[in-house]
């Protein structure tokens, strides 16, 4: 079985876990750069200075709110993985000739917004930041591979954060619109695949670190929300202004949900589940809030600062394609008793008995792309692109060597899976591109040691390591699936 010749096969990485220099040629402070290192038992932190008191501490990252006053800063001490991180910006040349070599068809990379406004709002782009962007993406049409940029991928400048306080402010959706229209105007031709907001449903889990934002209640996420929707479909109404050939799609975060037994209760809490992250896609793939999420505004009080042109917009510009992140199926039970706590892609469930996990307590799931496909193309019927799905371990570098046969292994089956959903279901998958292709720093934990990559990067949880690249054993099998179309996974 073969997957369709215009498939768009490749890897995808964020800038924040990826490019480092994050002080260089101009660029401004971001979220990403006040957040230290974890690990799997130690939560990263966020650092903080109020500039009035000189008081400094740190919140953790799963919602805390800042301090009254204080501001997200550089503290000594501290060790900041998004500093140098795998340093994309100075080998990016040769990552994109490793990415070729492999057969990429696509690279899905984010920009810095730092990078091209250092305090988001500026007046003027910064030339530097906007050149290298330039320099990329000429890079990869070098290869014939396809750019595909996702505009706000765990960002925000922190300059941002303390003049409005965040996405919580209305302010924020032109200033986002203005950078997005900056990058859309100036790379005209030479990107046509665009994501607005990277896993936008963890505005319910990690607020401050993915979005930077002062305010956490129910209230202000609903806010943050509404601001961000009525922002990238600003964004979709331009792109398409812009350049007909454009193509917009949001990003969700999405796994399928399991009930640990047949007790229905559990399928109650599943549906519950499904609406918390399909209320996302539900207003950026129809172009409305669906009822289920009207009733608990109304039952919660939650009243939005909004706008009757807002609900237009939200309506006439949707998404172009829903792109989302699945590494593995999320199982719930009401009755937790005898149950394991797992983690995930930032959530919480519990062991799956038929399901084997990674170091971290991902679920290594064989079903969750084809499941995660139909689920997501019947409920919204437009093309569907899995941005995000792979496996963190802690590889091991023997003799200049990585035999990462456990990647191939799980690789394998979720290819399979999503093969499944296209040739057996018909579903209209756009691409696949498989989550930190090359090493990063890890979104979760800071670590090194997560790493995902068909290609090893030297560099250790410390900080220490030469940058050298090195392939791994799955470098050479992905470039024979590539080349075979999905058909040889042996
Ligand atoms: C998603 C993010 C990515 C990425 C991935 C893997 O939530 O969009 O940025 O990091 O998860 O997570 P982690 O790095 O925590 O293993």
């Amino acid at each position: 079985m073969k997957i369709n010749n215009d498939f768009l096969w490749g890897g995808a990485t964020a800038a924040n876990q990826y490019e480092g220099a994050y002080d260089e040629d101009g660029k401004g402070l971001a979220i990403a750069d006040v957040i230290t290192n974890g690990s799997h038992t130690v939560g990263r932190r966020i650092t903080w200075k109020n500039p009035v008191t000189g008081d400094v501490g740190t919140i953790g990252i799963n919602g805390e709110p800042l301090p009254q006053g204080a501001q997200p800063a550089v503290l000594e001490g501290y060790y900041y993985p998004s500093h140098q991180a795998t340093d994309f910006y100075h080998h990016y040349k040769e990552d994109i000739a490793l990415m070729a070599e492999m057969g990429f068809k696509c690279f899905r990379m984010s920009v810095n917004w730092t990078r091209i406004f250092p305090n988001g709002d500026d007046e003027v782009p910064n030339e530097a930041g906007l050149r290298f962007y330039d320099d990329v993406f000429d890079e990869l049409h070098k290869y014939g591979i396809e750019p595909l940029v996702t505009i706000l991928h765990f960002d925000c400048p922190v300059a941002l954060i303390n003049k409005y306080g965040g996405w919580t402010n209305r302010k924020m959706i032109d200033i986002f619109h203005r950078y997005a229209v900056t990058l859309l105007n100036r790379y005209k031709g030479k990107v046509k695949y665009w994501l607005t907001i990277n896993e936008i449903n963890h505005i319910d889990r990690i607020p401050v670190m993915a979005f930077g934002t002062l305010e956490t209640s129910l209230q202000g996420r609903a806010q943050m929300a509404h601001n961000m929707f009525v922002a990238s479909s600003m964004v979709v109404k331009s792109a398409h202004e812009i350049d007909p050939e454009n193509k917009v799609g949001m990003m969700l975060a999405y796994k399928p949900t399991y009930p640990l037994t047949a007790d229905p209760k559990n399928q109650i809490l599943i549906l519950e589940n499904e609406q918390k992250i399909m209320f996302y896609s539900d207003v950026m793939m129809r172009g409305k809030y669906p009822e289920y999420r009207l009733k608990m505004y109304e039952r919660e009080g939650i009243v939005l600062d909004s706008k009757p042109e807002d609900y237009e917009l939200i309506e006439k510009y949707t998404c172009d394609f829903l792109s989302f992140s699945c590494y593995g199926g999320n199982t719930v039970t009401v009755d937790e008793t005898n149950a394991e706590n797992v983690g995930g892609n930032f959530t919480q469930g519990v062991k799956n008995p038929y399901l084997e996990t990674n170091a971290w307590g991902w679920s290594i799931d064989p079903y969750c792309l084809r499941l995660a496909c139909n689920t997501l193309y019947q409920r919204y019927q437009k093309p569907l692109w899995i941005v995000e799905n792979g496996i963190g371990w802690a590889d091991e570098l023997v003799d200049g060597k990585v035999h990462d046969n456990y990647r191939i292994d799980y690789l394998q089956k979720n290819i399979a899976s999503m093969r499944d959903a296209v040739v057996l279901d018909g579903v209209d998958l756009m691409g696949y591109t498989m989550w930190g292709c090359i090493d990063i720093v890890s979104a979760g934990t800071g670590e090194m040691r997560k790493r995902y990559g068909f290609i090893y990067v030297d560099k250790n949880d410390d900080g220490t390591g030469t940058l050298k690249r090195i392939r791994k054993d799955s470098f050479y099998w992905y470039k024979k699936v590539i080349a075979s179309q999905g058909e040889d996974l042996s």
